[in-house]
């Protein structure tokens, strides 16, 4: 049984992690849970999973020697996965300073005391690993035609994927200095349930169900590459039971959309979905789509080349965009008070600065 020390847990991406990994290893892995519970982290997302005995919630933050030191003291990990960070592009554009002590310096704290523990004289102890949970968007914006490969030059543009990137090179200086057991990946803009709704397809789903003007940045035309949260997850797994050390694995649905497409599909897609009696329906329309100004340092297109990982790894994704947009839709509606949880709080006063 594998004991994972699981950073940003109670975030979008970790808690579908979590909750993957207790699934598919039929609840035979041991898992402490450090998140420090910011904006993003939410305990709800991980009520499934915090009744199990083999499950450890920390409450602390990556940055903080002690409390990574102490979990390093108690537990023998055998997998550190980073998913904690600062996430959402256009908070790092209002103020970029945390972007850079989470998403760098932590990662550094995280190295650190990781690789303390796990080397015995010069030689780091078998079977370990670090997966740092990455993003494309460190290899920046790409013209109309082309794909990111592993060997892309890092090029970001935003606060945050300059500070991904800074965080990526330290875990590659920590493979090429002392030969720490480390992988990165690099995945496309993931979608699913528990994802904040500061993000694009959640944002767009709680205006339609509350009747608000959808706002869509410049001309609605830039490309993302979308893949449904449950893929990253099986690809994550795969990299950490099979991915070779020192290697990037890039992570891509193959699902370029324009973001006019991705709303569009989304009102259609809640217009199927909603029961005829139900009154939101009728105020569900093309009408609430309202450009306004662009984001600044925009990203024009992401399109992710994930050759690599299915070849070696043997890693594809499962579901398309159609049907994961309707279990995406169908998850928010079922989990109202979820969603009403979180626009109540933190986020009216987020929405109410940015729009
Ligand atoms: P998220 O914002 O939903 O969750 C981040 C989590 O990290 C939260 O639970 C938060 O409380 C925690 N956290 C933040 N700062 C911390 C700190 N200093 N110490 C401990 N915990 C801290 O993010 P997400 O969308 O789930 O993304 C997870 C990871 O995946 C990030 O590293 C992100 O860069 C990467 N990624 C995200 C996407 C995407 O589309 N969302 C795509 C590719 C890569
Ligand atoms: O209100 C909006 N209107 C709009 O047009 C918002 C929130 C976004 N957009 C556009 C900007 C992007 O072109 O939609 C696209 C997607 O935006 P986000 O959901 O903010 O995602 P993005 O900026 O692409 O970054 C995401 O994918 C890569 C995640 O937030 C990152 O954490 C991940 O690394």
């Amino acid at each position: 049984m594998k004991t994972y020390l699981i950073t940003g847990g109670a975030g979008f991406i970790g808690s579908n992690f979590i909750q993957y990994l207790f699934k598919k290893y039929d609840k035979k892995v041991f898992i402490i849970n450090l998140d420090s519970l910011t904006y993003a982290g939410n305990l709800q997302n991980l009520e499934v999973v915090s009744k199990y005995d083999n499950y450890h919630f920390v409450k602390g933050d990556i940055c903080d020697r002690e409390v990574v030191e102490s979990i390093f003291k108690q537990y023998d990990i055998d997998y550190v996965a980073n998913f904690a960070a600062e996430s959402h592009v256009d908070r790092s554009i209002e103020d970029p300073s945390i972007f850079v002590k989470t998403n760098v310096l932590g990662v550094q704290v995280l190295l650190d005391t990781t690789k303390k523990y796990w080397i015995d004289g010069d030689i780091f102890i078998k079977g370990k690993k670090f997966l740092q949970v990455s993003t494309d968007e460190v290899y920046g914006s790409l013209g109309e035609t082309g794909y990111f490969t592993e060997t892309t030059p890092l090029d970001p543009h935003s606060p945050y994927s300059a500070s991904k990137t800074g965080g990526d090179l330290l875990v590659k200086a920590y493979y090429d200095t002392y030969k720490m057991p480390v992988v990165i990946t690099r995945c496309s803009n993931n979608y699913g349930p528990y994802q904040f709704p500061e993000k694009l397809i959640p944002l767009v789903i709680h205006n339609c169900l509350s009747g608000k003007a959808i706002p869509l940045y410049g001309d609605g035309k830039n490309i993302r590459d979308w893949l449904y949260v449950t893929d990253h997850c099986s690809a994550l797994d795969i990299v950490l039971e099979k991915g070779k050390i020192g290697e990037i694995y890039n992570i891509g649905g193959n699902n370029e959309k324009q973001n006019i497409e991705v709303v569009k599909t989304i009102i259609s897609t809640l217009q199927r979905l909603l029961p005829s009696d139900d009154p939101r329906k009728g105020k569900i329309s093309k009408k609430l789509i309202t450009y306004v100004e662009d984001r600044k340092g925009h990203d024009r297109r992401y399109a992710i080349d994930s050759i690599k990982i299915k070849d070696h790894l043997g890693w594809v994704p499962t579901i398309g965009f159609e049907e994961g947009m309707a279990k995406k839709i169908q998850w928010y509606l079922d989990n109202r008070d979820w969603l009403e949880n979180i626009v109540s709080g933190e986020y009216a006063v987020y929405y109410k600065k940015m729009y």
